[in-house]
């Protein structure tokens, strides 16, 4: 089979054409998602892809497998409970940078302590694009926003050091100019047991190309993000006010441990 049918065949019939702008970052994630899920060999009739309310969220309802779409940063508890129902299926995520930083935070702290069997994909389009471009806790200090007009004064965290110090046990971060370093490490992910977390700092052009960058060309974004990233090697021995205002992109880790089968019991390690 070509890659285009495989392609067409895990696109839910009827679903497009898709409400992405034009240029927007979740298209390209959802590719990359794609042919990592063709080259893993992910069976999407054993699938259950989850999305909470939001632009990003919206991915799951074009992919032709079970799922989930529901209330804004709920996402981790819908996959607790499959996992928990389920442990058979393979859950995967999909969630903006305010489904997990913000109204999922907690949420997302638990289920990487856990360890949950899941794996999430988070686009980070460092805004809450959805609902108009407002600030969220990843944009980075000083910039516009529909709700920070004079520059976000606060300052970004890093989901990084969020999930590792919470237990996931994988984490990846690339930007959407780096396609086949993002696609192989969402390979890695859905292989790995465990919580992994792939990042993908996304342009959104609409709201946070506009508002931050002064435009709305999606390649405007995509520079913007790659000028400022960095890999984890070149941020090796930068101060942390050197490394302030870059992303740092790379595999961080991946390491074994138990995961979260119920209140009682835990699973062996694979
Ligand atoms: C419980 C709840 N709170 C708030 C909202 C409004 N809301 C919908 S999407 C969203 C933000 C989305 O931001 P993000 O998670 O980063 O996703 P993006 O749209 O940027 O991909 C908000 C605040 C909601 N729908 N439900
Ligand atoms: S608002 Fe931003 S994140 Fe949402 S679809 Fe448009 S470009 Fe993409
Ligand atoms: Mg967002």
């Amino acid at each position: 089979m070509s890659d285009r049918e495989w392609y067409r065949e895990r696109i839910r019939p009827g679903s497009l054409p898709h409400f992405f702008c034009p240029g927007c970052g979740c298209g390209q994630i959802m590719n990359f998602f794609l042919q990592a899920a063709e080259e893993v060999d992910l069976d999407f009739d054993n699938l259950v892809a989850v999305g909470g309310v939001g632009c990003t969220a919206r991915i799951p309802v074009y992919l032709d497998a079970d799922a989930l779409h529901g209330i804004h940063g709920r996402v981790l508890p819908w996959a607790t409970g499959i996992k928990l129902h389920k442990p058979e299926l393979d859950v995967v995520v999909f969630a903006g940078d305010g489904g997990v930083g913000a109204i999922g935070g907690n949420h997302f702290i638990q289920a990487a302590r856990r360890n949950l069997d899941v794996t999430v994909i988070v686009v980070n389009n460092l805004n809450f694009a959805m609902t108009g471009g407002q600030v969220s806790p990843t944009t980075p200090s000083g910039l516009n926003t529909m709700t920070t007009p004079y520059g976000n004064r606060e300052e970004r965290f890093d989901l990084y050091e969020l999930a590792r110090s919470a237990g996931a046990t994988s984490f990846s971060r690339w930007n959407t100019f780096r396609y086949q370093p993002a696609t192989d490490s969402i390979k890695s992910a859905l292989d790995h047991r465990g919580f992994s977390v792939v990042e993908i700092i996304s342009q959104c052009p609409t709201h946070f190309g506009r508002y931050a960058l002064g435009s709305g060309e999606p390649t405007k974004g995509m520079e913007w993000i790659e000028d400022k990233s960095i890999t984890i090697a070149e941020a090796d021995g930068l101060t942390d006010g050197e490394k302030k205002d870059k992303f740092v992109l790379g595999d961080f880790y991946s390491e074994k441990r138990p995961i979260f089968e119920g209140s009682t019991v835990y699973g062996e390690e694979k």
